[in-house]
């Protein structure tokens, strides 16, 4: 089975203000689109094939960079356009509050440090919050890198994971990626945050 690109469960004007309607639409049907082409086309006719996506990242070392690339791309774009939500924003609740609370002091530090990983990301990657065997912790990734690779510094399952590629913010806020980190805790889906922990 070939990978598809997962259809948006909103509309790409939905999360206005905070992300624009034509930097969803690109960011979706031609970059989202492209890694998962690019990586169908880097696995067909080899022993990957028809792997899923998960133990493909956990071998990755092992692969191609294309492979790592396209692959790192379309999985963390999936679980992208799922943290986000028109219905987002606020604070967590419940186990998740609490989880925070006890890891980084208070849910405003956990943002604070969340926002700091995607600030001193150098150059295009993403900012992640991860649930590792040794707790909650705050890291970055280069490129389409994430914690589920081999090659992770920080291994484990991607709870939230901001998009800090030009790419996402550009059109709208140029080069303020603090804004564009900013805005996005207007959208952050709580609740499909929570149901990784
Ligand atoms: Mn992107």
């Amino acid at each position: 089975m070939a990978f598809e690109l997962p259809k948006l469960t909103y509309d790409y004007v939905a999360l206005e203000p905070h992300i624009d309607a034509r930097t969803m639409e690109i960011h979706h049907t031609k970059h989202h689109q492209a890694y998962v082409t690019n990586l169908n086309n880097a696995l067909a006719g080899g022993e990957w094939e028809n792997k899923g996506i998960e133990e493909i990242l956990a071998n990755i070392s092992k692969l191609p960079a294309a492979v790592r690339n396209n692959g790192g791309g379309h999985y963390n774009h999936s679980l992208y356009w799922q943290w986000m939500s028109p219905k987002g924003g606020g604070q967590p609740t419940g186990k998740l509050l609490d989880a925070l609370n006890s890891t980084f002091g208070s849910f405003d530090k956990f943002k604070e440090l969340f926002s700091t990983a995607g600030m001193t990301r150098f150059g295009s990657g993403w900012a992640w919050l991860v649930k590792t065997g040794d707790g909650l912790k705050i890291t970055s990734t280069p490129n389409q890198d994430n914690p589920l690779m081999d090659v992770a510094e920080v291994k484990g399952t991607p709870l939230l994971g901001a998009d800090v590629w030009e790419h996402a913010y550009y059109l709208k806020y140029q080069n303020r990626r603090n804004e564009y980190l900013a805005a996005f805790w207007n959208v952050v889906n709580w609740e499909a945050v929570a149901g990784k922990l």
